[in-house]
């Protein structure tokens, strides 16, 4: 006949719940475990029935944690048949004209006649007569059998420097013991009465509802956690630069295209061809394909080029041959900048007042360390005018940063190639108690503007700052591969709190 199958998990947790009623109704207070019906049960099984009925206000049980003193194997043998060294004597008294010490292991086995002897002689129960071992006391009081039963029966010693050495002797191992103390609860009764969690419209019409008890609502229960996506903080930083973007009136430009031509990303800037920005160290070639499908000979690419070799547009120019097959090179953008030149060509058609943002990921060849990695987030604004100034600048970056929480800045005289005046923008960072750089400026050359048409009156300020630095800030985050790249911790990706940048 097949077996039993083994109970499910929830009725072996109903038949207990039954044992623990019943018990409780014969005795008001449920005894330590370890001397009742329960000392077999598993304490997790217990507790299981336990808070079941404590949700039900059943019963109320407190959870006992002790530590017991329990015999290992030696421990329990010497406990029932004496020590090693109670053997040995036993052995010698029982041996006429004295035990040979050779034949010592063979009577009391080779543990008590290596562990025994020893000790035997050491308590002057035993001595050595030849190779013959020989009665010494008359009587002995083997005290660690008496130790060893005292912790057999209850599971502790009096003297804890006893209790430590037969540990240390392996005879004793120490055992958390979980007993629970059970109460009845307000609600105590022999069953439990089914508690209905629906009330149906069949209850209500035929009246069955008069013979239900329902389940009380916990309006304190919290609803089920629900998985679901969390925003990465460098995206909620984002989220919070483009409402301070778009309720300046800025308009966001599309930077999907992280293959850019050195054309656009370094020669429509003003960037020399041979500026170190330029060098390998510093960018990322992209070697296939190698060249860029760009049409030359436009009326842009000649200014650009022109501009370079000989000046232009009032400007000296950089006196050097401008090469084609350099403009064609194709490079991992190095700064949105070159976005920003591609959406200000297009305003060349119809030129005017304009404000565009835009904030993606760029590309550097850099030495990678704790707060640089070989990309980072370019948060970029550009503002095209007549009639901007210095001034008009230094104005709109208080603002700026401003919204941000930064409310003292410090301007320092900078280069960039495509602006001319440019400033490096310090602020004052409350938590770190100095002055730290939050971003650069200026206002673009006309060897740039005009080289795409813009006209000479129509005026743009440039400036730029990183995701990554302010969202660390915020987030305490004092290694950038706390926050990008594959040991970032999910757990704080999903737990970490919203951001308001101009609060501290
Ligand atoms: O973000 C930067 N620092 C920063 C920004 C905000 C901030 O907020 C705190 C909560 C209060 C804290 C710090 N920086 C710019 C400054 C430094 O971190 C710097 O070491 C790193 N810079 C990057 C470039 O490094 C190669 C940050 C990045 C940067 C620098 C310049 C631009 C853009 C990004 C620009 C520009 C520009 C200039 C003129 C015209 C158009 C664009």
């Amino acid at each position: 006949m097949a077996p039993e199958p083994a109970p499910s998990a929830a009725t072996a947790t109903a038949d207990l719940v039954t044992t623990v009623l019943s018990a409780l109704d014969s005795a008001a207070t449920l005894p330590l475990a370890s001397t009742s019906a329960f000392a077999t049960i598993p304490p997790a099984a217990l507790k299981g029935a336990l808070d079941s009925l404590l949700s039900r206000e059943m019963v109320v049980y407190e959870t006992l944690e002790r530590e017991v003193a329990v015999l290992t194997g030696e421990g329990a043998d010497i406990a029932a048949r004496g020590s090693h060294e109670a053997k040995v004597y036993e052995a010698v008294c029982n041996a006429v004209d004295g035990m040979k010490i050779s034949e010592l292991a063979k009577v009391v086995g080779a543990a008590s006649a290596k562990v025994g002897q020893g000790k035997a002689f050491k308590e002057g129960w035993i001595k050595k007569d030849g190779d013959k071992l020989l009665k010494k006391a008359d009587s002995i009081k083997d005290v660690t059998r008496e130790q060893l039963n005292v912790i057999a029966e209850t599971q502790t010693y009096p003297d804890v420097k006893i209790l430590a050495d037969l540990k240390k002797r392996k005879l004793v191992v120490m055992n958390k013991r979980i007993s629970f103390l059970i109460n009845k609860g307000a609600k105590f009764a022999l069953q439990i009465v089914r508690e209905e969690t629906d009330l149906t419209a069949e209850m209500v019409a035929g009246g069955a509802w008069k013979e239900k008890t329902f389940k009380a609502y916990n309006f304190a229960a919290l609803g089920a956690k629900q998985n679901s996506g969390a925003l990465h903080p460098l995206n909620k930083v984002r989220h919070e630069f483009r409402n301070i973007f778009f309720e300046m009136g800025f308009t966001e430009m599309s930077t999907d295209r992280f293959v850019e031509s050195g054309f656009w990303n370094f020669d429509t800037l003003f960037v020399p061809q041979q500026h170190p920005a330029r060098d390998l160290q510093d960018t990322f070639y992209i070697s296939d394909p190698a060249v860029a499908d760009l049409p030359e000979d436009t009326e842009y690419w000649n200014n650009v080029r022109e501009v370079h070799e000989q000046g232009k547009y009032g400007s000296a120019g950089y006196r050097y041959p401008w090469r084609a097959e350099e403009a064609l090179r194709l490079v991992l953008r190095t700064h949105t900048t070159a976005t920003s030149v591609a959406m200000l060509h297009k305003l060349a058609q119809n030129p005017g007042p304009a404000r565009y943002f835009s904030i993606d990921r760029v590309f550097r060849n850099e030495t990678v360390d704790a707060t640089h990695l070989a990309e980072f987030h370019q948060v970029e604004g550009v503002i095209a005018d007549y009639g901007l100034t210095l001034g008009g600048l230094i104005g709109f970056m208080k603002e700026f940063f401003r919204k941000m929480g930064i409310d003292d800045l410090r301007f320092k005289p900078a280069y960039n190639p495509y602006t001319e005046p440019s400033m490096e923008i310090f602020g004052e960072h409350k938590g770190l108690g100095k002055w730290v750089e939050i971003g650069n400026s200026g206002m673009f050359r006309p060897e740039m503007l005009e080289s795409m048409g813009l006209p000479k009156d129509l005026r743009v300020y440039g400036w730029g700052l990183s995701l990554e630095r302010p969202t660390m800030i915020r987030y305490k985050v004092s290694n950038i591969r706390e926050l990008l790249g594959h040991k970032v911790d999910l757990g704080f990706i999903e737990n970490n709190a919203a951001v308001r940048l101009d609060k501290s």
